[in-house]
């Protein structure tokens, strides 16, 4: 065998064609998506949040004696539906875009809506069915049916029970009774732990670690809702408010569960290392168990509940109570009809649809994956990508003729992480450029209201990022059912506010922000 040497000339034209073979083949490989930005949500719960909206039912003896916290000594005889109907609860949820229902199997006063093993405080000591019945099965073969999702609240807090305050013995049957509740009934999406506790109780540890734990091995796609997480944090207010800045972002560490901070719960933490984004709950009516007395909000009530938690980032759970016949009683029925009517004639026409979309520079070379005409798509999935370390993040919408629009929508791809800090909309008016509004923290999805304006061309800048920017959706809408004392404030104040009280107030781990800058007008 001839073994031929090639001579140096030979060797050194090799080499040029495959380093010009390299370059060109490195050409056209398309540069990778860029990294996330720590913390990131798990699979659960971009899936919870993706679902924006879920419907909650206070349900139980509450219902019939008119309280709201059950002694837990109320005869369990007076729990007697004359015709429950957990169908309608999950066409009525179906029907009006929730995704999810969650139920009081067990509220503060310690009676369980499921014959559990470990008491007779329950459905089985009562007249319905003669005992016979079961709410929580009855609850998810109706949730099953209509393609919803299961979530169960089990008060730890319980007024009836003998142990309750005994810590070994009272974990021991609470989880006893979680374990009954997520064994028996199929998949449970979202698990609901409340916090409250009335003055006065008994003293006890609860052992949240072992809970959690536990839930997650029997349930691993539920998300646990509780103050402080660790899937779902509460918002802080019962108003079904989040704050105007509101980050995915959270220190477990820094919160204990029935000790909320308000502010920072409603706000986030844009330095949190733990991914816990918020849900907002709110009552249809003024109390969360039905009262004969009460009546349920306004459509157009809901609907600035909506833009304060959906359109901040947040999940809204929103409380439907059954009434004593255990039905959704009418009158709530058609608020929510006109809620679902009014938010489809808002968002179903998205005016910013057609239009023709350039951004101040793209990620690789022309690569369409990450190119300003994605954000028209309404998926986190698809996103417009800046080229890394660029001075300016601006995207631009030419409408193609002047439209009137008072709503603006925007959304983050936050499987990457949630990055942007500061933005703001500015539209041509008058032949220059003015600012329509400015706003803090997008997440999963911002909507922002302002006075109608009239114009062509838009542009949106980001102002401060915690890393290269990345927009999933830009839309813009027209709605005239909000009032002007709905709208949002200039944001700037908001602004300051993520350098003043959320940098003073709370324990500070990770120095400044990446990124920081101010785009050049
Ligand atoms: C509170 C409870 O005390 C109320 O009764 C209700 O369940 C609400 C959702 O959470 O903390």
């Amino acid at each position: 065998m001839r073994i031929k040497f090639l001579s140096s000339p030979h060797l050194s034209l090799l080499l040029t064609i495959s380093t010009l073979s390299l370059s060109s083949c490195s050409l056209s490989v398309p540069l990778p998506p860029p990294l996330p930005i720590l913390p990131i949500p798990t699979a659960s719960q971009l899936r919870w949040q993706q679902s924006e909206m879920a419907m909650l039912l206070h349900f139980g003896p509450n219902t019939f004696t008119d309280s709201e916290w059950g002694t837990g000594h109320a005869d369990p005889s007076v729990f007697a539906p004359s015709s429950l109907d957990t169908r309608q609860w999950a066409r009525t949820a179906k029907e009006n875009g929730f995704a999810r229902m969650v139920m009081t199997t067990k509220h503060h006063d310690g009676f369980c809506l499921w014959p559990s093993a470990y008491t007779n405080y329950s459905v089985k000591s009562s007249p319905w069915l003669d005992g016979e019945g079961d709410v929580v099965g009855d609850f998810a073969a109706a949730a099953e049916e209509f393609g919803l999702e299961l979530g169960l609240y089990l008060s730890p807090w319980d007024r009836h029970e003998p142990c309750y305050g005994n810590t070994q013995k009272y974990n021991e049957y609470y989880l006893g009774q979680m374990t009954e509740l997520l064994t028996r009934y199929g998949d449970v999406k979202e698990v609901w732990l409340d916090g409250a506790k009335g003055e006065g109780a008994k003293y006890m540890d609860y052992y949240f670690d072992r809970w959690f734990k536990l839930i997650h091995q029997l349930q691993p796609n539920a998300i646990i809702f509780s103050d402080d997480g660790p899937d779902s944090r509460w918002v802080g207010d019962e108003a079904g408010f989040a704050g105007s800045t509101c980050w995915s972002l959270f220190n477990i560490s820094d919160v204990e569960i029935g000790h909320t901070i308000e502010e920072y719960s409603e706000q986030g933490d844009p330095e949190g290392t733990d991914w816990v984004p918020a849900e907002c709950d709110v009552s249809i009516r003024p109390g969360w168990f039905w009262h004969s007395s009460e009546k349920p909000k306004s459509a157009t009530t809901l609907l600035d509940i909506y833009y304060r938690s959906v359109g901040r980032n947040c999940l809204l759970i929103l409380n439907v109570p059954p009434n004593t016949s255990g039905l959704i009683s009418n009158e709530d029925l058609h608020v929510l009809a006109e809620f679902t009517n009014i938010r489809t004639a808002i968002f179903s026409i998205n005016l910013a649809e057609n239009s023709t979309v350039s951004s101040s520079s793209v990620r690789g070379n022309g690569d369409t994956r990450f190119d300003a005409s994605n954000v028209l798509e309404e998926s986190i999935y698809s996103y417009w990508a800046p080229k890394e370390g660029s001075p300016e993040w601006v995207l631009h919408l030419n409408l193609g003729k002047p439209i009137s629009f008072n709503v603006l929508q925007l959304q983050e791809p936050i499987q990457m992480g949630q990055r942007v800090i500061r933005f703001h909309l500015d539209a041509i008016v008058d032949g220059e450029y003015k600012t329509v509004i400015n706003g803090t923290t997008i997440g999963y999805k911002r909507l922002l209201r302002f006075p109608s304006v009239e114009t062509r061309f838009v542009r949106l800048i980001i102002d401060e990022a915690r890393a290269d920017p990345l927009i999933s959706f830009i839309g813009l809408f027209v709605d005239s059912y909000s009032t002007t004392n709905d709208l949002d404030e200039d944001d700037k104040r908001f602004s300051s506010k993520i350098n003043t009280v959320v940098r003073r107030q709370w324990p500070r781990r990770h120095g400044q922000f990446l990124n920081g800058r101010t785009a050049e007008m």
